[in-house]
């Protein structure tokens, strides 16, 4: 099967790369700029009608059509699903990790993107604005620091796509403008994720990506 990742240097799209790296799974790569625009190029569109990344597109060869996969919590689950990987089996652990994954899918990666908005991005800052994306980010570090003070990995004993779904935007800190050795349990998670090599190479994706 050939797999296309679309996406860029962004933490939602590292998502789907560090996931595709720590399955072992060959993909081709399609840079999208978002800050040129290029999420909303007709043919992006026609992927994805959102105008976001990023984007996974499976084709089957086998004459049955491409499975063409937006939203990144959706493609986590699919690969975790199809592989066998990262999404424990029982259902018990099976629920604890998707209570974790949806945290990093619901709470982490849209405040963060939000902070990130009202502290560097938006033309105009109002204080009150940048107080409340900062004090939602600051509560679900609250949350995550808390978890990781009694289990290795936000699912619980093992390593699973909550931790995939967390790591990139948890990398991207400066955005809330936190420093993630303020929360020692969550540093010692970050440090013990990150060495990861299928993260590191992951993370590494699209190849020479800014976002700037
Ligand atoms: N819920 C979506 C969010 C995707 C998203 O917001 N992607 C950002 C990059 S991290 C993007 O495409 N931004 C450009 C835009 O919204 O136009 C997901 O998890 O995949």
């Amino acid at each position: 099967m050939q797999r296309t990742f679309y996406g860029w240097a962004t933490p939602n799209s590292n998502r789907v790369t560090v996931m595709l790296e720590e399955c072992g799974l060959p993909y081709a790569v399609h840079g999208v700029n978002i800050r040129r625009r290029e999420q909303f190029a007709p043919e992006i569109l026609a992927l994805n009608p959102y105008g976001k990344v990023p984007i996974l597109v499976e084709d089957a060869q086998d004459g049955t059509p491409p499975l063409v996969l937006f939203e990144s919590g959706a493609i986590l689950l699919h690969l975790a699903q199809t592989q066998g990987a990262l999404l424990p089996e029982e259902p018990r652990a099976r629920a604890e990790v998707m209570a974790w994954l949806m945290v990093a899918l619901t709470s982490l990666g849209p405040y963060t993107g939000q902070a990130h908005h009202w502290t560097d991005l938006a033309p105009e800052k109002p204080a009150v604005a940048r107080a409340h994306a900062l004090a939602l980010v600051d509560r679900v570090y609250g949350l995550l620091e808390g978890r990781l003070a009694s289990v290795p990995y936000l699912g619980g004993d093992g390593y699973s796509i909550a931790d995939v779904a967390a790591y990139p935007w948890v990398a991207r800190a400066s955005w809330a403008e936190r420093r993630v050795e303020d929360t020692p349990n969550l540093a010692r998670w970050f440090a013990t994720v990150g060495a990861r090599p299928a993260v590191q190479r992951g993370m590494a994706q699209p190849q020479g990506a800014r976002l700037e």
